[in-house]
């Protein structure tokens, strides 16, 4: 089972929603043995899914990432248009290219990825630049604690403590399973942390800002934890440390 699917073409566009309908395959889901299930996912592996409802991850599909996007077609900026800002309760607040991040310290880990919904990859490579240094490099004011992240997908946001913000393994990845990260992904630069579910990791991230209070991002105002940590809701991650 390959742990990624990092063989697509660069910047294929995020793909078209599940046709089959979600009713539906939650039903064949609740009465499928194993033989209709795997048929099912062989159905589904051409199809790049779209799930924002999470219930076609119910569908087993070891070891491979699922492609989120809680909106339609997302832009694909060029490299060279890439912005990220910086802005809110900072002293210095900025905007770097992708050159600027890529010309910062970079960190790599290695991590199991896992969506609150059940799936997970084993052992993905990451890499980039640590959020804290960014945090380092706008200087908090004294009234910010918390970090709200914003996507140009223009709707996804989450947040973070400034605490969890600074984690050695909080990353701003710039690269992921051994290549750029893809735009299915959330490239060219999306958020990485690492200790928490999938849904804290932005995509397509945009906007770093530094807030009074934790902001609840875009899933959390539907019910998910705001802290996202591996093992609190399904008891089920034993290694989240990969
Ligand atoms: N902008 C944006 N970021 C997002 C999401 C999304 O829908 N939009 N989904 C989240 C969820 S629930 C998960 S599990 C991961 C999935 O990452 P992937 O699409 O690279 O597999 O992205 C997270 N970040
Ligand atoms: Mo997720």
């Amino acid at each position: 089972m390959t742990a990624d699917r990092q063989d697509r073409p660069e910047g294929a566009p995020v793909g078209r929603r599940v046709v089959l309908g979600l009713l539906g395959l939650g039903a064949l889901g609740i009465v499928g043995g194993s033989t209709l299930q795997k048929g099912l996912s062989a159905v589904l592996e051409p199809i790049e899914t779209r799930d924002p409802t999470g219930l076609v991850s119910l569908l087993p599909a070891g070891g491979t990432f699922r492609f989120y996007s809680v909106t339609g077609a997302v832009a694909q900026p060029d490299a060279g248009d890439y912005r990220l800002t910086m802005s809110g309760l900072v002293q210095r607040s900025g905007t770097y290219t992708l050159a600027d991040l890529q010309a910062m310290p970079q960190t790599d880990l290695v991590r199991d990825f896992q969506c609150v919904t059940g799936w997970r990859v084993p052992h993905v490579p990451w890499s980039g630049v640590r959020l804290g240094h960014l945090l380092d490099l706008a200087g908090p004011t004294r009234a910010a604690d918390a970090v709200r992240l914003t996507s140009f997908d223009g709707t996804y946001t989450e947040s973070l403590t400034l605490e969890q913000a600074r984690r050695a393994d909080v990353l701003v990845a710039l690269r992921m399973s051994g290549g750029p990260v893809s735009h299915d992904h959330g490239g060219p630069v999306r958020l990485h942390v690492a200790p928490m579910y999938g849904y804290k990791s932005l995509k397509w991230l945009s906007g770093i800002e530094l807030t009074q209070g934790v902001r609840p991002g875009y899933w959390e105002g539907s019910g998910y934890s705001v802290d996202g940590w591996v093992g609190s809701s399904n008891g089920r991650d034993d290694d989240p440390t990969g």
